[in-house]
C-alpha cells in the first residue's frame, strides 16, 4: 500500500548500523526514508519539511529522542513521533507520553511490529489532519490537545493572538455610557473561547501569563477609552499574583479608572487573606465589583470579604425578567439593599427591550448586554 502513499519518514538513530538496517526496512515497506545521524540532524531535518511520521532512536548524543519530540511538538501538534530504546526507563516512557508520542518500542524492533506502528502512525496523522480541519471549520467543538506540549503550544499562540473585546455598561435614565467591560479573546481555533483558554492556562500552572497580558492591553487601552471606567475580569488565582500589586504595573497606573470584577463562583475556593488583598488593591485605587451575582452560589461570603463597589447581577437572572414576578422582586430587592450599602448594580445579558424595562422598574438603572452593544474591538457604540 506505501507504493501509492509514499509517506515520507524521518528516521533518527545515532548507531550508523541499526540506521541503515531500520531505514532499509521502511524503504522495503514503500516509505520515503529520510535518515538523521543524531538528534541535531533530526531537529534541523524536522524544521525544515513535513513528514509523515518521526522514528527516533531515544539515546543519543546532544539532543536526545525525548528533546527531540519536544522539539517537534513546539511547532507541530499533529505529526506521530514513535520513539525506540534498547534501554527502558519509566521516567522517559512517562515523558514520551506527556510530549505525545505515538509508541515507545523496545528494541531491537521486530520489522512487522515498525512497519504496523508506522502504517497505523501515518493514518492517525491523517485523522488528525481532519479533525484540526474540522476544528478551524466548525469552531466550538470542544475538543482539546491532550498532550501536555500541544496544550502548551496552543496557549502560547493564544496569548500571542490575545484581543480584548470591549461591551458598553450603559446608565439607561441617563443615556449615557457609565463604563466597558473587557472581555478576553483569541483567534487561537483549538481554545476558542475565554473558558477554554483560561482551563489551559490553569491545567499549565499558567494563569499569571494570561492575567497579565489582559492586564497590559487593557492599561494600553485606557487612553482611549471613551468612558470613565473600564471593568476588567480577574481569575481568583490572579490575587495571589504579586504584579496585580506592584505600584509600577501598568494598569495600576490607571488604577482610579479600573473595576476589577472577582466572578461569585470563584469565592469558594478560598484565598488566603483575600479581605488584605482586596484591601490592598483599594489603597492602590483599584474598585471592586463582584461578578455573576445569583449563579449558583448562595453564600454571603463575597459580600462580607470583597465589600464591592459594584454588584453584577447574572443573566440567569436577568434574563425574562419581565416574564417571572420572582425574578422581579429578587432583582428589586437586590438593587434596594445595595443602594442602602452604596454600592452601585448592573445588570448583565439584558438582550430584548422588554427586559430592560423590567430592570429600569426594578430600580436597576445600569445595564449591559447585546441589546446595546455586541463586545467589539474597537468600543462598540451603543444602540439606544
Ligand atoms: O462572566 P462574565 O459576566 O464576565 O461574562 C460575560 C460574557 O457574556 C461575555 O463573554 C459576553 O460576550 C457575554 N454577553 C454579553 N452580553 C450578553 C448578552 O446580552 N447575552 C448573552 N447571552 N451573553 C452576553
Ligand atoms: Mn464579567
Amino acid at each position: 500500500m506505501h507504493s501509492e502513499c509514499k509517506a515520507r519518514v524521518l528516521m533518527a538513530d545515532d548507531e550508523p548500523a541499526l540506521l541503515r538496517a531500520y531505514a532499509r526496512m521502511l524503504r522495503q515497506a514503500g516509505y520515503t526514508v529520510e535518515e538523521a545521524v543524531d538528534g541535531k540532524m533530526a531537529a534541523r531535518l524536522a524544521g525544515e519539511s513535513d513528514f509523515d511520521v518521526i522514528v527516533s532512536d531515544i539515546d543519543m548524543p546532544g539532543i536526545n529522542g525525548v528533546e527531540l519530540l519536544r522539539q517537534v511538538r513546539g511547532r507541530n501538534l499533529d505529526v506521530p513521533v514513535v520513539l525506540m530504546t534498547g534501554q527502558p526507563a519509566v521516567e522517559t516512557a512517562i515523558r514520551a507520553v506527556e510530549y505525545g508520542a505515538l509508541r515507545y518500542l523496545i528494541k531491537p524492533v521486530d520489522e512487522k511490529v515498525l512497519v504496523g506502528s508506522l502504517d497505523r502512525a501515518v493514518r492517525l496523522h491523517q485523522m488528525a489532519k481532519l479533525k484540526r480541519q474540522a476544528l478551524v471549520l466548525y469552531g466550538k467543538s470542544a475538543e482539546q490537545p491532550g498532550d501536555r506540549v500541544g496544550l502548551e503550544t496552543s496557549l502560547n499562540r493564544a496569548l500571542k493572538s490575545l484581543w480584548m473585546a470591549y461591551q458598553p455598561v450603559v446608565s439607561w435614565t441617563g443615556k449615557t455610557l457609565f463604563a466597558f467591560e473587557a472581555l478576553l479573546r483569541t483567534t487561537e481555533p483549538t481554545l476558542p473561547d475565554p473558558v477554554s483558554v483560561l482551563t489551559a492556562a490553569q491545567r499549565l500552572g499558567r494563569l499569571e501569563d494570561v492575567g497579565r497580558a489582559v492586564r497590559a492591553q487593557v492599561a494600553s487601552a485606557v487612553p482611549n477609552l471613551p468612558a470613565e471606567s473600564v471593568f476588567v475580569n480577574l481569575h481568583i488565582q490572579d490575587l495571589l499574583d504579586d504584579s496585580l500589586y506592584d505600584r509600577s504595573s501598568p494598569l495600576t497606573q490607571v488604577a482610579e479608572r479600573v473595576v476589577l470584577e472577582i466572578t461569585e463562583h470563584a469565592m469558594l475556593d478560598g484565598v488566603k487573606d483575600i479581605r488584605q488583598r482586596i484591601s490592598n488593591l483599594r489603597a492602590l485605587g483599584f474598585r471592586i465589583a463582584i461578578d455573576d451575582l445569583g449563579a449558583g452560589y448562595a453564600g454571603l461570603t463575597s459580600f462580607a470579604h470583597l465589600e464591592p463597589d459594584v454588584v453584577k447581577l447574572d443573566m440567569s437572572l436577568v434574563q425574562n425578567a419581565h416574564r417571572h414576578s420572582t425574578k422581579r422582586k429578587l432583582i428589586g430587592s437586590m438593587t434596594a439593599l445595595c443602594r442602602e450599602m452604596d454600592m452601585r448594580v448592573v445588570a448583565e445579558g439584558v438582550e430584548t427591550p422588554e427586559e430592560r424595562d423590567a430592570l429600569i422598574e426594578c430600580g436597576c438603572d445600569l445595564l449591559q448586554g447585546y441589546l446595546f452593544a455586541r463586545p467589539d474591538k474597537a468600543f462598540p457604540s451603543v444602540a439606544w
